[in-house]
This record gives C-alpha cells, sequence and structure tokens, in this order.
C-alpha cells in the first residue's frame, strides 16, 4: 500500500466542472443498492476544453457511464486512486452513471449503510463519494432532486432532503418517494433515511409567520423519549430569529434518531440526522447532563441551517469556519436557557483540560490547519472549542451589538456560497472598522499561548503596575509563533472586597475592563490604588490561554468570596485546590503522610454555611480539579500522586465538612416532580456532590444514604449518581447487587447500557481493566457500535487514568488490540480511540517505552489513512 500523501491547503484550485442540478435515484438493497446518477455539468469560465471532468468516487461497482445520452466505452475513461477522469468533455453536459454499493456491509458508517432496521447516510466531509461517482467537495453546490425506492413492507418510510414532491407504488411490493431541495447544497449535506419509523409531528410559526412542520423519526419503542429533543429545537428556532435574525427556510424540518453513528448529529439539508444518544430523553433513563447536551446538540445542529448550509465552507481547511461559528452559537443559546455562568464554566473546562492537551500533544494542529492526510482526523476540540473561542473573543471585542451586523452581513453577503475564514473575519473588520489583521494568527497558529502576569505595588504614588507577558510553546512544524491579539479582561478587588475603580493613564474604566495585549510584554499602571488590591485576570476565560500569576492562598479566599464574576470565583477556588493538591502529591511521592491545607477546608466551610453564589455555581466551585486539568499542570505527570492526593483531599475534607455536606444534603431534597429546569438541576447537582462527599468519608451510614437515594428510583440522575457511588466504593456487598440489579432491570435499553458500562469501568480499584474485558463479552456489547465503544473503552482509557496508565501496560495493550480491530471495521473511531495511547511525552520512561511500544504495534498494520496520520505523528 502507497504511504497516505498530505493535501495542502495552498494546493487549492477552484473545480473545474459545476453541477447546476444533480438528480439521484436509489434502488436500495441491504447488500446491492444501485444509484442511478444524472448530473448537469458546466465548464467553470476560468478552465478550457482541455479540462479534464474528474469526480471522486470510493469502493462503488461502476456500470454505466454516458455523456448525453451516449454510454462510454470502459477505454473512454479512467478510474484510479478513487477517481472517475474523462480527459474530453463538452461545456455543458449531462453525465449520468450507475453504481452498485453495499450498504450492509459498510461498517465504516460513512455514506450509505445500514443501522437495524434502516437505511441511513452520513456524508460529511467526504462519504457521498462511497455513494456515487461526484465532485465531492463543499465548493461544489447543486439543487437535488432524490428519488428513494424501497421495500413497502421493511422501508414503509422514504426521506430525502428538502419537501416530497412525488410518491407511487411500483411492482413486486415496492414503493417510492421523490424528493426536491430547492437550495443548493454541497454534497456533505445530503441525506437519505429509509426504514419502519414512526413519527412524532409538531409545528413552528416562523417570525414572518410561515408555517414549519416539524417531525421526529424514530423506531417505535423510542417514541416515549422524544418530548424534550422537540421541545428543544422549538427554543433553538426561537432563539436563532430572536439572537441573530434567522428564520428557518424550508416547510419541513425533519430529525432522524439512528443508533449507529460516529458522531453526535449531523445537519444534513432539512434531514439532521442524530446518534440516538444525542436526542432521544426521559427522566427515567436520562440524566440531567444529557438532557443539557441533547438541547445544545438538537441547537447545534438546527444552528448550522445558517452557519454552514446557506453559507458553507469552500475546502475542509475552513471546517473551523462553519463549526466554531456554531458552537459559538450553540453555548450562547444554552447560556441563554441555563445557569451563564456554569455553562461557561463547563465550556473553559473541556477546552482546557481536553484542548489544551491536543495542543500540546503529537496531533496538535491550528484552528485552521494547512495541510491533512485524512480530514475526518480534523473534528476535534482544536477546530470546535478553541474555534468557538476566537469567535467569543471577536465578539467580545466588537461588542454584541456591532457583532450582529458582522453576522448580518456575512450570511447576506455570502448567501449560497462556499467561503473562507478570512470571509468572516473581513465583514467583522468591516463592520467595526477595527484592524483584525494580528487577530487572524489565531486561526493560524497552533498551540495555547502562556501569559504570564506579575503586579509591582507602589505604596508612595499608590499605582499598581501589571505587565503581562506572552508566549505561545513550539508545536509539531511550527517552531517560531509570534505575538498574538489576546483580549484580558479583569478587575481589581480591594482589600475589604469591594471592587476598584480602574483607572489607567488618567482614564476611567469602570470596575471591569479589557486590557489589549498585543506585544510579546506589555505594561498597565493604575492609579489611586490602595494597599492590598488583588487583581482578578482573565474574567469568563476572555481568551483560551493559560495564566500564570502568583497568587496567595490569601489572595485566592479572598477572589473566591468577592470577585464579581463567577468564572474567577471558580477558578479561583480550583487554583486553591490545586496548590493543596499538588503539596499533597509531594508528600505522595516522598510517601508521607498527605494532610491537606486547612486553608482549603475552611474556604469550604465558608462555601458550605454562608453560600453567596447560585447552587449551580456553588456545585462546580466544591468539586475538586480532575486528574486531568492536574496532569495539565505538571511537566513530569505522576499518574498515581495525582490520583492518591486528590483522593486524600477530597476524604480529607469530607472529613471535617460531614455535617456541612450532610445538611447541604437534605437541605436539596427534592419533592416537585422531575423536570430538567435550571433551578432543579442545579438543586440535584448541588445535593449528589454533597453526597459524594459524605460517601467518601466512607461512614457507613453515608453509604447508606448512597443506597436509598439509588432505590428511590426518582429519576436517572439520582439513580446514577447513587449507582457510581456504590459501584466505586471498597463495598462491593452493596456496589454488586445495585449493578446486577441495574443491568437486568435496563437490558432492553442500549442508551442505559451505556451508561452501565461507562459506571463499571471508570471505577478507581484494581479489577476495573479485568471488568472491560469481561463487559467487552457481554451481549449488550459489540464493537460495531460506535457508542458502546465509547461507553465501554473510551469511558476506560479517558476517564480511568489510574487504571489504563496500569506500570504493567495491561490498558495500552487492550487499547491497542481494540484500535487493531477498528482500524479494519471503522477507521474514524479507531482514529479518535487511539488518542489516549499518543499521549505519552510527559509521562514517566516506564509508561512511554510501554505506550511506544503498543503505537509500533499497531503501525505493523495495515493501516487506514485515518490511523496512519495519528501513529506518524504520535511516534515522530
Ligand atoms: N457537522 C457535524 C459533525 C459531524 C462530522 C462528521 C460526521 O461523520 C463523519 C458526523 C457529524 C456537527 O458539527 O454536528
Ligand atoms: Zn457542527
Amino acid at each position: 500500500m502507497a504511504e497516505p500523501q498530505a493535501i495542502h491547503l495552498s494546493d487549492y484550485r477552484p473545480p473545474a466542472y459545476r453541477v447546476e442540478k444533480t438528480e439521484l435515484t436509489f434502488d436500495l438493497d441491504p447488500s446491492t443498492t444501485r444509484v442511478r446518477t444524472r448530473l448537469h455539468l458546466q465548464r467553470h469560465p476560468e478552465y478550457g476544453e482541455d479540462a479534464a471532468l474528474t469526480l471522486h468516487g470510493h469502493g462503488l461497482t461502476t456500470e454505466r457511464v454516458a455523456i448525453d445520452g451516449q454510454a462510454l466505452l470502459e477505454s473512454e475513461y479512467r478510474i484510479e486512486d478513487d477517481q472517475l477522469v474523462i480527459d474530453r468533455v463538452p461545456a455543458e453536459f449531462v453525465l449520468d452513471t450507475e453504481v452498485v454499493i453495499d450498504p450492509a456491509n459498510n461498517t465504516a458508517l460513512e455514506g450509505l449503510y445500514v443501522s437495524g432496521p434502516m437505511f441511513c447516510t452520513q456524508c460529511e466531509p467526504e462519504g457521498f463519494r462511497r455513494i456515487t461517482w461526484y465532485p465531492d467537495r463543499p465548493d461544489v453546490m447543486s439543487v437535488f432532486t432524490t428519488t428513494v425506492i424501497g421495500d413497502r413492507q421493511r422501508q414503509p418510510v422514504l426521506l430525502s432532503n428538502g419537501n416530497p414532491i412525488e410518491r407511487g407504488e411500483l411492482p413486486n411490493d415496492r414503493h417510492f418517494v421523490t424528493w426536491e431541495d430547492p437550495h443548493p447544497k454541497p454534497s456533505y449535506l445530503f441525506a437519505l433515511v429509509a426504514g419502519s419509523l414512526e413519527c412524532v409531528r409538531d409545528s413552528f410559526t416562523t417570525m414572518s409567520g410561515r408555517e414549519v412542520a416539524l417531525e421526529l423519526w424514530v423506531e417505535a419503542p423510542n417514541l416515549e423519549k422524544t418530548d424534550w429533543a422537540m421541545a428543544s429545537l422549538k427554543r433553538a428556532m426561537t432563539w436563532d430569529e430572536e439572537a441573530y435574525g434567522r428564520e428557518y427556510d424550508l416547510d419541513l424540518f425533519m430529525i432522524v434518531a439512528v443508533d449507529d453513528f460516529n458522531m453526535g448529529a449531523m445537519e444534513n439539508k432539512g434531514l439532521n440526522i442524530f446518534n440516538s444518544a444525542a436526542v432521544l430523553a426521559n427522566p427515567q433513563t436520562t440524566t440531567d447532563a444529557a438532557f443539557q447536551r441533547i438541547e445544545g446538540i438538537v441547537a447545534h445542529e438546527y444552528f448550522h441551517n445558517w452557519s454552514g448550509n446557506r453559507v458553507t465552507c469552500r475546502d475542509w481547511f475552513q471546517l473551523a469556519l462553519k463549526e466554531g461559528f456554531t458552537v459559538f452559537r450553540d453555548q450562547s443559546f444554552s447560556s441563554d436557557i441555563n445557569s451563564a455562568p456554569v455553562k461557561r464554566i463547563e465550556d473553559a473546562a473541556l477546552l482546557r483540560t481536553l484542548q489544551f492537551a491536543e495542543d500540546a500533544g503529537p496531533t496538535a494542529h491550528p484552528v485552521r490547519p494547512d495541510h491533512f492526510i485524512e480530514i475526518s482526523n480534523f473534528y476535534t476540540l482544536t477546530i470546535y472549542e478553541k474555534g468557538a473561542e476566537i469567535v467569543r473573543m471577536l465578539s467580545n471585542l466588537l461588542g454584541e451589538e456591532t457583532f450582529r451586523r458582522g453576522s448580518d452581513l456575512y450570511f447576506e453577503r455570502f448567501d449560497g456560497q462556499a467561503v473562507r475564514v478570512e470571509d468572516f473575519v473581513d465583514v467583522m473588520a468591516e463592520v467595526s472598522g477595527e484592524d483584525l489583521t494580528q487577530f487572524m494568527r489565531w486561526y493560524a497558529q497552533a498551540g495555547t499561548p502562556q501569559l504570564t502576569a506579575r503586579s509591582d505595588y507602589n505604596a508612595e504614588q499608590r499605582q499598581l503596575t501589571l505587565t503581562i507577558r506572552q508566549q505561545t510553546p513550539p508545536t509539531p512544524g511550527q517552531e517560531d509563533k509570534q505575538a498574538l491579539h489576546v483580549p484580558v479582561r479583569m478587575g481589581l478587588l480591594g482589600a475589604d472586597g469591594e471592587p476598584i475603580k480602574l483607572v489607567i493613564n488618567g482614564e476611567s474604566n469602570g470596575t471591569d475592563t479589557v486590557l489589549h495585549l498585543r506585544e510579546a510584554e506589555q505594561r498597565w499602571v493604575f492609579d489611586d490604588v490602595d494597599e492590598g488590591a488583588v487583581p482578578s485576570l482573565l474574567r469568563g476565560f476572555s481568551a483560551p490561554v493559560r495564566l500564570d500569576y502568583p497568587w496567595s492562598r490569601d489572595e485566592l479566599s479572598h477572589l473566591m468570596r468577592f470577585d464579581e464574576d463567577g468564572f474567577n470565583r471558580w477558578d479561583a477556588t480550583q487554583r486553591l485546590a490545586l496548590i493543596a493538591i499538588e503539596e499533597m502529591m509531594v508528600a505522595h511521592q516522598r510517601g508521607e503522610l498527605m494532610a491537606l491545607d486547612a486553608r482549603l477546608i475552611e474556604a469550604f466551610r465558608h462555601l458550605l454555611r454562608e453560600p453567596t453564589d447560585d447552587k449551580a455555581v456553588l456545585a462546580e466551585m466544591l468539586r475538586l480539579p480532575s486528574e486531568a486539568w492536574i496532569a495539565e499542570q505538571q511537566t513530569r505527570v505522576d499518574i498515581d500522586a495525582i490520583h492518591g492526593a486528590r483522593r486524600a483531599a477530597i476524604e480529607q475534607l469530607a472529613d471535617n465538612l460531614f455535617a456541612e455536606f450532610e445538611s447541604v444534603y437534605h437541605a436539596n431534597q427534592q419533592t416537585d416532580a422531575y423536570a430538567p429546569t435550571p433551578d432543579q438541576i442545579a438543586s440535584r447537582s448541588l445535593r449528589n456532590v454533597a453526597l459524594s462527599y459524605l460517601v467518601a468519608n466512607g461512614e457507613p451510614e453515608a453509604l447508606n444514604m448512597a443506597r436509598a437515594q439509588y432505590e428511590a428510583d426518582h429519576n436517572m440522575t439520582d439513580v446514577r449518581a447513587a449507582l457510581t457511588l456504590l459501584a466505586h466504593s471498597d463495598r462491593a456487598d452493596l456496589g454488586d447487587p445495585a449493578i446486577r440489579a441495574f443491568g437486568e432491570r435496563w437490558a432492553h435499553d442500549s442508551l442505559v447500557m451505556d451508561q452501565w458500562f461507562a459506571t463499571q469501568v471508570t471505577r478507581p480499584q484494581a479489577d476495573a481493566l479485568e471488568r472491560v474485558r469481561f463487559l467487552m463479552k457481554h451481549p449488550a456489547f459489540s464493537i460495531k457500535n460506535p457508542n458502546r465503544v465509547r461507553a465501554l473503552i473510551g469511558a476506560f482509557t479517558q476517564q480511568n487514568r489510574v487504571n489504563f496508565h496500569r506500570l504493567d501496560g495491561q490498558g495500552y495493550q487492550l487499547l491497542a488490540d481494540v484500535v487493531i480491530e477498528l482500524n479494519r471495521l471503522n477507521p474514524e473511531i479507531a482514529a479518535r480511540m487511539i488518542v489516549p495511547l499518543t499521549r505519552y511525552h510527559r509521562l514517566d520512561e516506564q509508561r512511554q517505552k510501554l505506550m511506544r511500544g503498543e503505537l509500533e504495534r499497531i503501525r505493523k498494520e495495515e493501516l487506514s489513512r485515518n490511523v496512519y496520520e495519528v501513529v506518524e505523528k504520535a511516534l515522530a
């Protein structure tokens, strides 16, 4: 097999031929589906008659190729390297092709495949070429007419994009539906679903008074899990009208739930396809966190209708154009309807643990990469989450109103076009008059900028000088970094806890301002500052950077109590806890007693006794920094010390504050019927954090409270929290029966069984790995289903750090075995699952060697482009 080659942004050329109109006919059959395609093609004026026609295709059995009705001889075209090339074609012509594909054996879940009783498609980014010959690139936009022919009994429902325009009966108990999508779209937004599905219907009246039919298609047993997604969809439609002036543009909007799906969901025009885990919910089966996630994903896909579909990407290097913007839009939506500070804390925590790790690892890449081997590997936290942070910075720099004028202009100017990141940023520069040249570097430069801030107080002049330096570490292929434009939102807190007026160069700035760091080092002098002022920096996580400032523990306690910024109150708590845990890690390494800093205990006591924050934020403040975030701070990562110290900190907080946690637990007992409302979610979150501390204390009384909560069976949030505590405790007499009962009760519901898998394999006890092996043979597990793989293998390798990193190397070996199998079945998932194995650079030598050994074992296989690209980078 030839070594896969990289594709470069600088090689971009516009397409030689456009497709004015695409007509598709699918004759469905599980193992021999026939696809007839008619393309109305037109040569681009920039190209001459010597421009060959090149179409993409993968795994197609080609039965006919014809130009203007004339079948071509096999000598008149070439098929090589997944391309069909016809050297000479007219300037305008009709191309007919007929191919046969095999959806039943499509385990990659790209293109047309079979999932349970249905056919469905996934075409982004390059799946359409697995369906038919086509210029499968996002800058070719065409209107589509699609006829789907299926079996009357087995596929009573036949769906595609747009509106149904015709349906009818055919011989042999077959039938057809023809769909027409009037909006030109790239092939990656094509969708088809066929099967035996039930429909939940609703409707939405748009701001201009048009009636849109809403349809949610699911398998019959899932009908009881559709209310939340439908309600979320309507909220999202309203929000997009209000916040962005965007109205839906077809008469019908459909969502379909499928069980086998590589990602969360897909924004196909008029026919969004969802992983069932990202759409189905009810209180018995779904946790609060999952309810919120579903609400966000439903909104995300809906918002793509404008940011992605009406205005799309010129090429896949521009992926963050649609994804960064759309994630920013869904984050804003969730923040508006839920607890805004908690949403910000969650998003920032995700970014700075997982995206920072990506940025520091072998697969680091800019938000707009300039080359790739396999684009499917670039649906990353960097593209999505850091991409969203860049849009957030823009919105903050310009102010909400100007940003809205910019987005209005963007949608108007580029409607129906495939554009670049520059087009978006240029529009923002145009409406604001800002020079965004330096800002553009955020898209080009990989790596997480490190800010180092220092303050210096001059008592005589009552001046505080703040100096901030920035530096971005080298990343693979990008040694030298330039200074970025970093907005640093900040304030100063007086010794009395009151905010201080910020006077910079004689100019008053209120009590909260944004410093624009553009140089490698910059200085700001604040006048009229009393002694003892404490800087609050990077409020609201105003830029995706690491920040170092030498706050003392007293200063952090002060910020925890008095900072007006909720995000920074939380961050101060995290920093205070981190100092204490790092101290305990040193003791752990020396084999000494680990004693928790009394100041952290007192700070927590204060939080619990006189809570000033809303419950949702308080619950977040009470959660200690995750093992992943602690590891992010270390130059040499000591897996066991991190786990041991964090665990000891939790136990000591529990011992010292048992009564406080107990009263919080009882005070937050719910009596109302379950609803995933912000208030109820906040109470449950706080109550379950309290319970986790109580159980950590080890008193039998606390374990009984967990068991009682499990048995009370009020809702999945409380059941799952209690089950996790029981299953993760050393008390097998409590954990095992609960796990058994849960597994029996929910054997029929694969999404709940995923929770059951994940709960068991995230146990900190030493038998976790053996449980993974055992559960891989469980009838509810299948390596072919991405959700099962994520629940069992993903949860173990990503969330159970002590056991995945076992010193006998068995965790690594297990993952490598799974990756080798998935490499053949589903390369996209294989390349995602392998990631924990590539993050060895800051571990001890013994583990590094073991991990590299497994990567080398994987490299000996015949690798998919996906896995090849990741393994090569990891071993470079
Ligand atoms: N555009 C989708 C993400 C997505 C990407 C690839 C997929 O299959 C390979 C599926 C979905 C989104 O942002 O939601
Ligand atoms: Zn998206």
